[in-house]
């Protein structure tokens, strides 16, 4: 019973302590939070910083369908940006291009994971560059669960070790 006592408060310890870790001076990482609509839950979403002067961003973000039919991102609006757009990548000739899509399926029961390289969300007209850390308000229109607004945080894709000071992969 002695013994029995003491875990709880070992492991509430060692949970503080790996958080302390984890937030010494390293980059900022994808959002913890989920975010619930209807049957739809959004989760590590994270947008990627930009250079100084750049007018487009990118965010991303993991969405899952818990219910019995599909749903479909149709819209994303950001105050950070003039226009929202989904984007996909596609081969244009022989080179990799990206190219507006009208929306996003996520089919009954099944995830779907925004990601580099992939499906993303286009930031256009930025009012500001994004930096490591910022806060990057989005709000997700659904055709059948209806909007929600998430905080997708600038800085390194969910995962994603970090290698160190100055390691930011490019
Ligand atoms: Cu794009």
């Amino acid at each position: 019973m002695h013994t029995r006592s003491i875990s709880p408060v070992f492991l509430l310890f060692a949970t503080i302590f790996n958080f302390s870790f984890l937030v010494t001076g390293a980059p900022a990482q994808a959002s913890e939070k989920t975010y619930r609509v209807g049957h739809i839950v959004i989760s590590q979403a994270w947008a990627k910083e930009t250079p100084r002067a750049a007018r487009t961003g990118a965010a991303y973000f993991t969405i899952a369908n818990d219910g019995p039919k599909a749903d479909y991102l149709v819209s994303i609006t950001s105050p950070i940006a003039q226009k929202v757009s989904l984007h996909a990548h596609r081969m244009i000739g022989n080179t990799m291009g990206m190219a507006p899509v009208l929306g996003i399926t996520v089919p009954a029961g099944q995830t779907v994971t925004l990601k580099q390289g992939g499906r993303h969300v286009m930031l256009i007209g930025l009012t500001k560059p994004i930096k490591d850390g910022d806060k990057i308000s989005l709000v997700l229109s659904f055709k059948h669960s209806g909007s929600i607004k998430i905080i997708a945080v600038a800085g390194l894709p969910p995962g994603t070790r970090n290698e160190g000071h100055g390691a930011k992969p490019r």
